[in-house]
Order: structure tokens, then sequence, then C-alpha cells
């Protein structure tokens, strides 16, 4: 073992705050009523996929009387997609509630994420495994991957290992994708007449897996708390060179919370939003108009410097391109080995070319070749355009630089362009995690756990009231079906979980929108400096402005 840092052996000693109720001798249940997002069409097609998960009731724990069974239980567990700060802790979680039903009970993780299961490779995680790895980042006690189980033969394969393993139980921490996988492996064990029970855990920075039940998914206070450090000390810079607009892109793949959430804690001059992008119908000049305005009002009081904010899911949201995105992802998908057999590049971008529509094709053709060729690069598993490689703050540097050149020969701007571009992402995924997440996530393994001592299959961990303290968090779950619509993947419809997006009517919004006007021209931008572990709950403990502005006012 490598030489740990000090900070490092200090977090072992942290002993994650949870709800009160988890340290009652008997819990029960209590069953409230869901139903599927809309649209009623979208409804019907998930109760025919999902016969024997549709409809089922969201549950909280409560006080209660009766026992549960106390057999030994062998759970697997995996960690899917993109790592999230507290990983580690919802299996300390996990194993610490399983351990203490029955010292018996096993826990078996499955490696590399969901290959590991269908591949049947696995360590059991003992005390001194995990040990090593609470209160810390990342997702290496195991590993993580983005397979998707899916094919009859994967089935087929999870279920034989699955017996072998004697599982009682498995647990998916993953995002979106991972938990529509989860659901469709929960009835897929029923259908097999198998009493495997399926439970989800909310894993992603992104923030977009939440709704009135999951006030948030795990890794986003994190992830953004390390982002706003890193805009604050660039504000900070900018404002002590007085020479660069930094163009920041932000991970977070579709939704703009990370954005929205790094501009609540930095104060930016400019903060592009997607959704609003998307709602405005806005043009990708009409965006690089937004930029090229705040940037020549600055300059007109002499400063020639600022901070940028773009959601690395900008391009997608911009309609025009998002018409142009579908196209190719229809066309990737149906050209199949085809196209994968081309290389990458210029045979890619001709073969692309030659199928889309004259008005895609048109747009295409206007592009940074660089540009065309990211939105070429192979599609996730799930079919997802792999946004975090597209450039987007640097076609927008490019197209911001010939915009100022136009304003400048007609007199609207009169000043000096220079820039940095940035792209932070991976930065804030593996962090020690926040004292937020350190608790949120030991809570969701522990109810995780519950879930399954309940033998409630398809569900996923949710807790809330999560602006309180910890000690008053209300544990529960609800059926991940209740989470799902239909949507257009690989060229085909398939149920999947509705991604959450920034909600325009919503509070943090419309507190954003209602201050951003003043941002664009100050430069007291706000520093929150780094995440504390140690010190006043007030700077330690406090849970995202997003997060604050959704529960009060
Ligand atoms: P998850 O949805 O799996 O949590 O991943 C989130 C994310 O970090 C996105 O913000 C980003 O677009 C993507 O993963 C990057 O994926 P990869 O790690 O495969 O490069």
């Amino acid at each position: 073992m490598l030489e740990q840092s000090p900070l490092h052996t200090a977090r072992y000693a942290y002993v994650p705050k949870v709800p009160e109720i988890f340290f009652e001798p008997v819990l029960n249940i209590k069953a409230l009523p869901t139903e599927a997002v809309e649209p009623e069409k979208d409804r019907e097609t998930l109760r025919k996929t999902f016969p024997n998960s549709y409809g089922k009731p969201a549950i909280k724990f409560i006080r209660g009387e009766g026992a549960l069974e106390e057999k030994a239980f062998t759970v697997g567990v995996i960690l899917s997609g993109g790592p999230a700060a507290g990983g580690h802790n919802v299996i300390a979680g996990l194993f610490d509630a399983l351990k203490k039903a029955n010292p018996q009970s096993k826990l078996l993780g499955f490696k590399g994420g969901p290959s590991g299961l269908i591949d049947g490779k696995y360590i059991e995680l003992t005390s001194e495994i995990v040990d090593q790895y609470r209160n810390t980042g990342g997702f290496d006690i195991i590993g993580s991957g983005r397979t998707k189980i899916e094919t009859p033969e994967q089935l087929e394969r999870t279920f034989d290992n699955a017996k072998r393993l004697n599982l009682d139980a498995l647990v998916v921490i993953g995002g979106d994708d991972s938990n529509t996988n989860a659901a469709l492996l929960s009835e897929y064990f029923i259908q097999k007449g198998a009493p495997l029970t399926v439970v989800g855990v909310p894993k992603t920075i992104d923030g977009d897996l939440k709704n009135e039940w999951i006030e948030a998914s795990f890794g986003f206070d994190t992830a953004t708390k390390v982002y706003s450090e890193l805009i604050g000390n660039i504000c900070r810079d900018a404002a002590s060179g007085r020479k660069y607009w930094h163009f920041i892109k932000l991970m977070g793949r579709s939704a703009s919370h990370i954005a929205l959430e790094c501009a609540f804690q930095t104060r930016p001059n400019v903060a592009l939003i997607s959704e609003e992008v998307e709602a405005r119908q806005m043009s990708l000049s009409q965006i690089v108009e937004i930029i090229a305005d705040a940037i020549a009002a600055r300059a007109a009081k002499g400063e020639n410097f600022g901070v940028i904010i773009v959601p690395e899911g900008l391009i997608e949201f911009i309609p025009e391109i998002k018409a142009l995105i579908a196209q190719i992802n229809d066309i990737i998908a149906v050209a199949g080995a085809k196209y994968e057999a081309l290389a990458k590049g210029e045979a890619q971008r001709a073969f692309i070319l030659s199928h889309l529509s004259p008005e895609s094709a048109q747009l295409f053709s206007t592009l940074p070749e660089s540009i065309q060729t990211q939105l070429c690069w192979d599609r996730d598993p799930h079919g997802n355009v792999q946004v975090s490689r597209i450039e987007t703050e640097k076609l927008l540097v490019e197209m911001t630089s010939r915009k100022l050149q136009e304003m400048a020969v007609s007199g609207a701007y009169k000043g000096k362009f220079d820039y940095q571009t940035h792209f932070f992402g991976y930065e804030g995924r593996c962090a020690f995690p926040s004292n937020f997440d350190a608790d949120y996530c030991y809570s969701l393994g522990y109810d995780a756990c519950l879930l399954i001592l309940h033998r409630l299959t398809g569900y996923i961990a949710a807790i809330r009231n999560l602006t309180g303290h910890p000690k008053d968090w209300l544990p529960g779950g609800i059926p991940i079906v209740s989470l799902m619509n239909i949507e257009h993947r690989h060229g085909k419809e398939k149920p999947v979980i509705k991604k959450a997006l920034i909600d325009l009517d919503g509070k943090p919004f419309k507190a954003f929108a209602a201050v951003r006007d003043k941002w664009a021209l100050s430069s007291e931008y706000r520093i929150p400096g780094g995440i504390q572990y140690f010190g006043p709950p007030a700077i330690t403990d406090a849970p995202s402005i997003t997060l604050q502005l959704e529960q009060h006012s």
C-alpha cells in the first residue's frame, strides 16, 4: 500500500452521520402510491414491459412492530458508470447494515461494473477491505464499467452466476441508465421465478437523477464543490491579471445542474444553461451574441476579462445541432459494423455527411473540422453522444472571436480579446467525499440493505429531508419503474429513467435569472475555497445551494 496522505488517514476516523431511525430496533414500511411519469402512452408501454414491477408503491421506513428475517444473506454489489464521490461509503453502509442484521451475511463485489456479474468476476468484501476505503473517493474498491446487461445471452449468464453464487440480492450503484438496467434485471428475475431482490442506489455527479423522492444523486455535492473551488480561483486570477476571458466547460452530460450550482457558488459573468437554450429555441449564433455582448459591455468599462461557464451538454440542446446529432445517432445505429470499420476522422465524417438531410449537412459543414470529428465518435453503450469529448468551449471561443471582430468593424466593440479554455470534469468525481456525501452515501448503503431485508425488488434507495440534520433524514425507496419514460435510443424505442433537467419554473433557475445581469458586469466574484472536512458545520456540512433553494426560499 502506498504511503497515505495525512488527510487520507484522518478520513478513516470520520463517523458518518445517519438517520436516527436506523437505530430503531424494529423497522416497518409505509406504502405510498406512485405512478410512472407521463405521457399516458409511455405508461402503457411500461405496464407491458414491466408487468410484475409496474404500479408498486413508494415506501418509507417507520418505527414498527414485527421482526425481519434473520437469515444470512448473500448480496452482490456493482458500481456502474462514471465514478462519483461517496461510492465507497455506499458499500460501507451496506456492509455494516448487512453484518449488523446477521454477521454471517456476505457481500460480494462484482469487478469492473456490470460485466463483472456477466462474467462472474467478484471478490468477497471483508471488513479488512471495506475499512481501507471508508470516506474515500473513487470506485477503485471493485472498479466500475458501462456495460449494459440486456441481450438474452447476457441476462442468462447473469442469472446463472446469481444462482451459482446463491445471491439473495443485488445492489446496483449507478445513474439513470444503470438503474434502468437494475429495473430490467429485477423484472427478468421475477419472470424467471428467481427470488433475487434487485435494489438501485442513485449515483451521478450530473445531479439529473432526482424527483420528489430522490432529492439528490450522490457525488453532485462533492463534484460541484471541487469545480467551484477551481472556478473561484480562476475568477480571482482573471481579476488579478485582467487580461483573459476564461471559457470553462463543466461536466454534467445533458443537464446543467452542475453549471448552475457552480454559478451560485462563484458568480461568473456568464453561465449558459442548456435547458433555457432549448426552451427559447436559441441558435448557436444567438448564444455567441450573448457572450459577445457581455464581453463588449465589460470592455466598455475597461474590463477585458471575465469568466464564462459552459455546460458540457450545451451542444445537444441547441435545436439545430440536436436535430443533427439525432440524425447522426440513427445513421450510426443503422450502419452498425460498417460504420465501426471506418477510420476515425475523414472517412467517418464523409460517411455521415453523405447520409445527412440537406439542412443538417449544411450545418455540419459550417462546424469546425474538430467538432465534426468529435460528433462522429462512437456513442457510449447506452447510445449517448460522449459530450465530454466535444470541445464546445473551443467552438464558442472561435465563434465569439469572429463575432467580436465583426463588432469591432461596426464600432460595437472596443476592447482586446484574449482567452483561456478549461474543462473540469474528471477532477471532481473521485475527491474525498464532502461530509454531506460521506453521510448521505453511508445512509444510502444502509437504506439499500433495509430494502433488501424487506425483499423490495425493483426499488431505488431514496432518502428525503436532506437539508435537515442527517439524524432527521427520512429513508425509504421508490420503484424504479416510476421514474421511467420511453425514449428513442440506438434507433429504437426504449424504456429509460427520465433525466431530471433544470426546471425553468423552479426556484434555483429563477433565483439565477434574477441576478445574472448584475453578475455579467460585476467583478465581485464569490470565492468558495476548497472542501473543508473539519471545522464548524456551517462550513463542513452545508448542502449544495441548489438543494437549499429547492427546499427553502
Ligand atoms: P454517470 O452518468 O455514469 O454518473 O457519468 C457521468 C459523467 O461523469 C458525465 O458527467 C460525463 O459526460 C460522463 O460521465 C463521462 O463518461 P466517461 O467516464 O465514460 O468518460
